[in-house]
């Protein structure tokens, strides 16, 4: 309780759209987004108080924008959290609601999609059997924030219907994320290279792949949104960049 108290807020009447027009102030003070990323994980997710979480989150995001929210509450609120979990499988319901409030957020957030032409287009996509989608998200909100038009396909996309989407779009750039190495398959890529403008491997799980030459490497966020909005812009430089 100790840490509900210690941030307790007045009230504030929540809309979708007082949330999403409030101006983002960038720069939370330490002590503040520790405060609410303990309560996210000390006592919102546990007790699996979804609304309370939502409402932490949805706040961080409206005030600090995307980015400093993701980095700074939700991937070490992740992280976190992700160590409580035991072999007996305690916690997953915690971690669960805590990965469903951060996408949640995520999507109220970057605002609405917006229309483009398919040559601009973005594929993001979890190769088979990689659930973890909580980073492809988060990218997928800031290219949504910047306008830039992307398809997620989501967790475990099997190999032959990624393949079929790309061939059948021809994204300007494909990023796939693996948070596992087991999920990592070099083969995937180069499938995919001759169909997109670019590829992109995001995620840990390549940490220790050797890659194909042409595929572009990211490893934050930031150098992820960047490499795909160089990709996706007309005159930009795809593929220049061989770590981001
Ligand atoms: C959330 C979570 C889940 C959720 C996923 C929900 C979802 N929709 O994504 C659920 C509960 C489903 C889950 C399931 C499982 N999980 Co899990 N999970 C996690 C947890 C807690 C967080 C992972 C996450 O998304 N973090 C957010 C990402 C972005 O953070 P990150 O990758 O660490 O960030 C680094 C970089 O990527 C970069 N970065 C940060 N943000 C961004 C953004 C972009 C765009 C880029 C490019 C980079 C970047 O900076 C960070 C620092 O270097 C981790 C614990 C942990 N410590 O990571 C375990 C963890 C990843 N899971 C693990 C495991 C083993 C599993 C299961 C096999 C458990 C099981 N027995 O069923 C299943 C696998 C399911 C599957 N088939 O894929 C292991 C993976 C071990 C490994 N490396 O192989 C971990 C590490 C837990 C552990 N310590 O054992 N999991």
């Amino acid at each position: 309780m100790g840490d509900l108290a210690e941030d307790a807020e007045p009230p504030i009447v929540w809309t979708a759209g007082a949330v999403a027009r409030r101006p983002p102030r960038r720069h939370p003070s330490r002590s503040r987004t520790g405060s609410r990323r303990s309560r996210c994980t000390g006592s919102c997710a546990p007790r699996l108080d979804a609304e309370t979480l939502r409402h932490v989150l949805d706040d961080d995001f409206a005030t600090h924008g995307l980015e400093t929210t993701w980095n700074e509450l939700c991937v070490p609120a992740l992280t976190a959290l992700g160590r409580r979990v035991t072999p007996a499988g305690d916690c997953v319901d915690a971690v669960l609601l805590l990965s469903w409030a951060i996408i949640a957020g995520l999507h109220l957030a970057a605002g609405p999609t917006n229309s483009a032409s398919r040559a601009q287009r973005a594929l993001l996509a979890c190769p088979e059997g990689e659930r973890h989608t909580i980073g492809l998200e988060a990218l997928h909100a800031v290219l949504t924030e910047r306008r830039t038009p992307a398809n997620m396909l989501g967790p475990s996309v099997p190999t032959p219907v990624l393949v079929a989407a790309a061939d059948r779009i021809r994204p300007a750039v494909v990023v796939v994320w693996s948070q596992a190495r087991r999920t990592a398959r070099t083969g995937l890529l180069r499938k995919l290279a001759p169909l997109a403008g670019t590829t992109i491997a995001a995620g840990p799980g390549w940490d220790e792949v050797r890659l194909p030459g042409t595929v572009v490497r990211v490893t934050t966020l930031r150098g992820a949104t960047d490499a795909v909005t160089a990709a996706t812009v007309p005159g930009g430089r795809p593929g220049t960049s061989a770590r981001a």
